[in-house]
């Protein structure tokens, strides 16, 4: 609990047994559930979140976009903080980004990866992110600096409410244009950022040119919420902790 909400963390999880222990080792004591969605790793990714107190889903359909429905439907808090399982985001902020969150009483909050250079992150993805924003801002009229920042901290409320169909890459955009298109108080705030444990799980070309293509869809086509339905079909739980 953290100043009376109930707190749960949601990992999407693909062979991330490296990146899991860092994301554990600093994880706030008043988070009250981690809940890792395993989406078919093949190394001990639920072993060792099990081992360190995760609650673990398993998420067969394969994605990012996928593993998060599958999340968020099982998770139980007032607050969700999500985040990649790879060490990249920043355990320690969570508190500070609450703070905000209580104080401004914001919906949700998206956090900006942009306001420094400390990573070995490439040109091309710099570049690509740019891309991406520039069209989110064009086709749906609103600005943030990062548009594919994998960070997130929103009330559990506001979920039924999101239109949430992308089982890919494209997850991390859609929620963002979802929360910050239908009158939400959302809000973009800066963190720190790290290089990742593990291997990455992006292929740069092909999830960029996925993820413009998604933004045009979601403007101009039909899009349908398939969170309940992923979830539903899908996903198990493994509550031995
Ligand atoms: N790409 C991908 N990621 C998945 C999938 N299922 C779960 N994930 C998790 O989603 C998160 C995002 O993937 P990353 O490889 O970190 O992608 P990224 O953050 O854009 O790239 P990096 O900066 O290299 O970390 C990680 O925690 C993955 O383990 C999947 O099917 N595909
Ligand atoms: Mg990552």
């Amino acid at each position: 609990m953290y100043k009376g909400r109930k707190i749960s963390v949601v990992l999407p999880c693909y062979n991330e047994e490296e990146g899991l222990r860092i994301v554990m080792s600093d994880m706030p004591g008043f988070v009250d559930e981690v809940i890792a969605v395993d989406n078919n790793s093949v190394d001990r990714t639920s072993e060792v979140a099990k081992e360190l107190g995760a609650i673990v889903i398993q998420e067969r359909k394969q994605g990012y976009g996928a593993a998060y429905k599958a999340g968020f439907r099982h998770a139980t808090g007032d607050i969700i903080v999500a985040m990649d399982a790879d060490g990249t985001y920043p355990r320690t902020f969570i508190p500070v980004l609450l703070d905000v969150m209580f104080e401004l009483d914001l919906d949700f909050i998206t956090c900006d990866r942009t306001g420094h250079k400390l990573t070995k992150s490439s040109k091309l993805r710099v570049f690509g992110n740019w891309v991406l924003g520039v069209a989110m801002t064009l086709l749906f009229w609103f600005r943030i600096h990062d548009s594919q920042s994998g960070m997130w901290v929103f009330k559990r409320s506001i979920l039924p409410q999101l239109n949430l169909t992308s089982d890919g890459m494209a997850f991390s955009e859609e929620i963002k244009i979802e929360a910050f298109t239908k009158g939400f108080k959302a809000e973009e705030l800066p963190i720190y950022y790290r290089d990742r444990a593990g291997e990455s799980k992006l292929n740069v070309w092909r999830d960029g040119v996925m993820n413009l293509v998604f933004l045009l869809k979601k403007r101009f086509g039909r899009s349908r919420n398939t969170l309940s339905q992923v979830a539903q079909s899908n996903s198990t739980v493994d509550i031995a902790k």
